[in-house]
């Protein structure tokens, strides 16, 4: 969005508690680098200035969501807490059942231990690593159909999330309903750099799924930075209510997963919900294994009072121009000193493109890891790499999977830092920027056989 606009898009808030940082000598992190074995996952958060690790379960509640904490109902069955969460779900996403979980993992493992058989086939447009992880957990196939654009860091389509209809359908047509068990969209796409999927698509892809018999669920955990994109920027959406736009993206599924610690602006929570009274009862069972009685989930009742303000919050205009205005701040600072950046920027971080940053190294040499322990090392910021480490290996062959994109991702947490800090954030980047030809690559040490991006170890190549 380009030209005057008359309404400011600095912190619709202000800071009513602080938490204090702390600074880091070079020497400090050096020692804690090793010590971690180079993963930074593993370094203390105390030793982090700056964490844009995730803007998972990171977000700053409001005095509305703390007060909720204290109005929380902690009945075992049929605490208020729940009924006030069904209702705004019922309100603003329009799905009938809920199933609260303790994040969206939760959900996932629910759903697809309802619906998934071994063999069948999970159709997305781009896997996040949990949803990967659950679908091959259950014995299923993955599938990533985005468009080509979403594989090219510097292609500026406006909605890099969406699915390649004609591969799709494809896809659709040769395997048909009984060997795939869902068609599910991520919204926004994390492991494409957080790029939107517009509504056009969203329909057409749910119109294909549905005309091949097939249910169609949206991994909604950043649901609200989506929708902001569309009102900003797809034909025919541009400026309609958010509210509205969340409202036409949720028409099109018949239910979602959804992390409450992205854009339900807590620190712990999920949920699985959806339309069909008879694939409720069937997740039912599996939530009660899980996750707990089903009006509670594995959550506090005022963990789901909290998530209940968190959704209505998520939706106000004024804060996603802001949240959206942040990370596009950061990502102006890198792209002025040069830094190659996935573009255009994520809805709620900024993605480095690792292979531009570092063309001197190989996948082998682990690039994104390389600079996000650098960029720890510089300036004490928590990055974190969405590339080959991530991507793990293929559980047929045991072979390193190669993804098509190394990227560094500098999450943003929802109203956690200012302007300043990231203006540290980006000089940090840039001195590292400066310094890349001197870099030799990391190689891993320990490699645990899931989710290995967790707990593996590496070293330095010499
Ligand atoms: C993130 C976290 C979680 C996630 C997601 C999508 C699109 C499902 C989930 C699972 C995970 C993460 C990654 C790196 C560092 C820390 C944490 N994404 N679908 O930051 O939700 O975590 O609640 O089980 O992005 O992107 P949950």
């Amino acid at each position: 969005m380009t030209g005057y606009t008359p309404v400011p898009d600095a912190e619709p808030f202000r800071i009513k508690m602080v938490e204090p940082i702390r600074w880091t000598t070079r020497e400090e992190r050096e020692g804690l680098l090793e010590e971690a074995g180079y993963n930074l996952f593993l370094v203390p958060a105390e030793a982090v200035y700056i964490d844009l690790l995730t803007d998972s379960g990171t977000s700053a509640m409001s005095d509305a969501q703390w007060a909720g904490l204290m109005r929380g109902d902690e009945a075992y069955a049929g605490s208020r807490s729940f009924y006030r969460l069904r209702e705004v779900i019922r309100g603003l996403l329009g799905f009938e059942h809920v199933l609260p979980t303790h994040q969206g993992r939760g959900a996932e493992h629910v759903l697809f231990s309802t619906i998934l058989k071994p063999g069948q086939l999970v159709l997305n447009n781009m896997h996040f690593d949990t949803t990967l992880a659950h679908v091959q957990h259950r014995g299923g196939i993955a599938q990533d159909l985005a468009i080509a654009q979403a594989y090219d860091p510097t292609s500026a389509h406006p909605f890099k999330g969406d699915f390649d209809l004609s591969r799709l359908e494809r896809a659709l047509k040769e395997h048909g309903p009984a060997k795939i068990a869902l068609v599910m969209a991520t919204v926004t796409c994390n492991s494409g750099g957080g790029q939107p999927v517009s509504l056009a698509n969203l329909r057409q892809a749910a119109a294909l799924a549905r005309s091949h018999g097939v249910r169609f669920f949206l991994d909604a955990c950043r649901f609200a930075e989506n929708a902001y994109f569309i009102h900003e920027r797809e034909p025919g959406w541009t400026g309609r209510p958010v509210r509205e736009v969340v409202r036409a993206m949720m028409d099109v599924a018949d239910g979602c997963t959804m992390s409450g610690k992205k854009d339900a602006l807590v620190n712990i929570g999920g949920f699985l919900a959806m339309r069909d009274p008879a694939l409720y009862r069937q997740a039912t069972v599996w939530a009660v294994l899980f996750e707990g009685f089903p009006t509670y989930g594995g959550l506090a009742g005022r963990d789901l009072e909290a998530m209940a303000r968190g959704l209505e919050e998520v939706v106000d205009e004024e804060y996603l121009r802001h949240r959206l205005g942040q990370v596009r701040y950061l990502a102006d600072r890198l792209r002025d000193a040069g830094v190659p950046l996935m573009e255009p920027p994520g809805g709620h971080a900024v993605y480095l493109d690792a292979r531009r940053f570092l063309p001197h190294l190989d996948a082998e040499q682990l690039p994104g890891q390389t600079l996000a322990v650098e960029i720890y090392r510089e300036g004490g910021v928590r990055t974190v790499e969405i590339g080959t480490v991530l991507a793990g290996r293929d559980p047929a062959t045991g072979a390193n999977r190669h993804p098509e994109l190394e990227l560094v991702r500098l999450a943003i947490p929802r109203r956690v830092y200012t302007d300043r800090h990231l203006e540290w954030v980006a000089a940090s980047v840039i001195r590292v920027y400066g310094r890349r030809t001197a870099m030799r690559g990391m190689t891993m040490t320990e490699e645990p056989p899931v989710l290995r991006h967790f707990t593996a170890r590496f070293r330095p190549i010499a």
